[in-house]
């Protein structure tokens, strides 16, 4: 699947070992204790076909792609940090991690998937290989316990990452702490690199997978992604952790697309903290525009695996509406990790390795306040056409608090007052987008209708809430708000 056909996809992440146990094999007790930090660092049971028994709890809620944990098998041995049930710590790049299933189970999940008409991104790592802990990275004995990197010249000289604002250290050291280092491929040796491109071909024709998501992307030099992109045959998230729009933007060259990285580093903060000042939106999105080839394909996000879960931040669950509807509908291809529609807090810490909770506690209960809200706003995704994806957004509104913008016909309100509701009255410029007495509809509180006025303006209500208004008449027949 190419970037164009994703633009408007809504995307899923799960960690194949902590969304769902395989069928009639169910041990609902295994970490089930999210704070034992030692059961939290091994396998809790997931598997390639547990995810197939929960699509459709996946489906209901809107979503049409899913990003999958990578898939390869791991190393085994423990490390001071548990062992590798996420997925980063390769072994043996070319078999399939048979804690989640077979191969065929595999295929399976993805056809099972597409059966459904949701897309498969696989998560994929070439910058290393898993750590082995007490041991002298880059010599005979440590390397041989690879598949098909076993020669120490398919390793960097080993150092530790010690600054980020070095490329070169970045690029060349190895990340992970002291006592687990990821032995870091030389990615500019010949065989390394032709092998990384004759594997990426491989995986994705021989499990039909439908984009890839490229961790450790800012890890290696740029030109390395070039052909591993153009070898996938399919569409490219590269992960670069980042907060500088123009650092991140420059890795769209060599990719499809990125996490936006940039973006969520400001909204993390502008709607978890009342205080902080709404302007700076304007200023990163008008950043990123200018620094990436097409912001709207970048991968959104309030949440992931890595970063503190914004209902650990703030447990106001008015911003969290609001964080989760900017995020669902401004421009970018929106990615919400598994847990946030069941109000997963990440405690005590809010990060790894407690932000990996275990889903099956929950008994994937669709009626979460949280599920259902992401379902409305993914319901709205279905009915606007197109153009609605391949717009940019424009600002309709901004102060201290509040960021408002258009896209399409459709008037998208949030703000960082979160439940002290502000009572404000504001009139939004409508500059032509619907005519006098068009009546929108809030699709996210479906008894409140503004009517537009006789300047052409939009007349609204501040109380907190975020807000999607959206002409009745184009929502005739799309049974949202039961019209
Ligand atoms: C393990 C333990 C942890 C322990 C750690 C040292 O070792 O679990 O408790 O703290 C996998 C596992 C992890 C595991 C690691 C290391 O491997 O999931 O549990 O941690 O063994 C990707 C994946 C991630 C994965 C890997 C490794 C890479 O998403 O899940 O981790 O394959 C860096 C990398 C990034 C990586 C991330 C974890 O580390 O670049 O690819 N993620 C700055 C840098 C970032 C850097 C980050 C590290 O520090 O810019 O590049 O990410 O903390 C903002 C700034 C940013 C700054 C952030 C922290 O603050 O703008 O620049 O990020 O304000
Ligand atoms: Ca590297």
């Amino acid at each position: 699947r190419t970037a164009d056909e994703w633009r408007a996809r809504t995307i899923y992440q799960l960690l194949t070992d902590r969304f769902a146990q395989a069928p009639g094999q169910e041990n609902p007790q295994l970490c089930s204790n999210n704070q034992n930090e030692p059961e939290i660092r091994h396998y809790c049971g997931g598997t390639f076909s547990g995810i197939v028994s929960k699509l459709d709890y996946i489906k209901n809620m809107g979503f049409d792609a899913i990003w999958i944990s990578p898939v390869v098998k791991q190393m085994d041995n423990e490390t001071e940090v548990g062992v590798g049930w996420h997925g980063y710590w390769a072994q043996d790049i070319y078999q399939i991690n048979p804690h989640f299933g077979t191969p065929d189970d595999l295929k399976n999940l993805v056809k099972a998937a597409h059966d459904k008409d949701i897309w498969v991104m696989v998560d994929v790592v070439a910058n290393h290989m898993g750590p082995q802990e007490k041991k002298t990275p880059r010599t005979d004995d440590y390397v041989k316990a690879y598949n098909p990197f076993n020669k120490t010249d398919h390793y960097h000289v080993f150092c530790l990452i010690s600054n980020y604002n070095d490329q070169g250290n970045v690029e060349y050291c190895s990340i992970g702490s002291a006592d687990d280092p990821l032995p870091d491929l030389d990615t500019e040796n010949p065989f390394v690199v032709s092998e990384y491109y004759n594997w990426i071909s491989w995986l994705v024709k021989e499990f039909n997978f439908d984009a890839i998501r490229i961790d450790t992307a800012r890890h290696i030099r740029q030109e390395f992604w070039d052909d591993f992109t153009k070898s996938s045959g399919v569409f490219s998230i590269g992960e670069i952790p980042d907060g500088n729009s123009g650092f991140v933007g420059s890795y769209q060259k060599h990719m499809d697309s990125t996490l936006g990285y940039p973006l969520y580093f400001k909204l993390q903060n502008l709607y978890s903290n009342p205080n902080a000042n709404m302007y700076e939106m304007r200023d990163i999105i008008n950043s990123n525009r200018n620094s990436f080839n097409d912001t709207r394909i970048l991968g959104n996000f309030v949440d992931n695996h890595d970063q503190e879960r914004f209902a650990h931040k703030t447990q106001d669950k008015v911003l969290l509406r609001n964080a989760i509807t900017f995020v669902l509908l401004m421009d970018g291809i929106p990615i919400i990790y598994q847990g946030v529609e069941q109000d997963f807090t990440g405690a005590p810490t809010g990060n790894d390795p407690f932000n990996r909770e275990a889903l099956w506690p929950t008994s994937y209960s669709q009626t979460t306040p949280t599920y259902q809200f992401i379902t409305n706003i993914n319901a709205f995704r279905k009915v606007v056409p197109q153009s609605f994806f391949t717009s940019l957004s424009i600002e309709a509104w901004i102060d201290e608090h509040i960021y408002a913008f258009v896209k399409d016909k459709a008037l998208i309100i949030t703000s960082n007052y979160g439940g002290n509701n502000p009572n404000r009255d504001l009139v939004i410029q409508g500059n032509g987008v619907w005519p006098t007495g068009e009546v929108l509809v809030n699709v996210l509180k479906c008894d409140e209708k503004i009517t537009i006025d006789g300047s052409l303006n939009v007349p609204v209500k501040i109380d907190g809430e975020p807000k999607v208004l959206y002409p009745e008449n184009n929502l005739k027949g799309s049974r949202i708000c039961g019209l």
